[in-house]
């Protein structure tokens, strides 16, 4: 009667071909289960790095401008404006999610995390012909 070959090309190397030992011993069961536990981790750090960036990108707010425009940002990260006016207030209003900021005096900052893919067009609630654009990517 013949032995089952065992698993081939797992990069083990345990088991050589026509060993006198069973293929699955104990300790190769104990080796493959580590090293799938570890490809496991690797790919659970891979995912969650993607995910939770902890990034924070900036814009300014100055001479009734959003600088830069337009942020194009990985899900999971920040956006903090900062009013660097001398002296005008400001908000952050973004109309289709009925969300605006409290008014910013100078030097003063709001942020806001974005978890999803989506365009975010928004403007400023007391000077409407300030545009700004939040793209949220994969
Ligand atoms: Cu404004």
């Amino acid at each position: 009667m013949k032995e089952e070959a065992a698993p081939a090309g797992n990069g083990l190397g345990a088991v050589s071909p026509g060993a006198a030992r069973p293929a699955s011993t104990p300790a190769v069961r104990r080796r493959r289960f580590v090293a799938t536990a570890l490809a496991g981790l690797a790919g659970a750090l891979v995912t969650r790095a993607a995910r939770a960036t902890n990034a924070v990108v900036e814009v300014e707010i100055k001479g009734n401008l959003f600088i830069p425009e337009t942020v194009t940002i990985r899900a999971g990260t920040t956006v903090r404006w900062t009013n660097k006016e001398r002296r005008t207030t400001h908000s952050v209003l973004f109309p289709a999610e009925s969300l605006e900021s409290e008014r910013m005096l100078p030097d003063e900052s709001w942020q806001r995390r974005f978890d999803k893919p989506g365009r975010h067009p928004y403007t400023c609630g007391p000077h409407p012909e300030m545009k700004g654009l939040v793209v949220v990517t994969d």
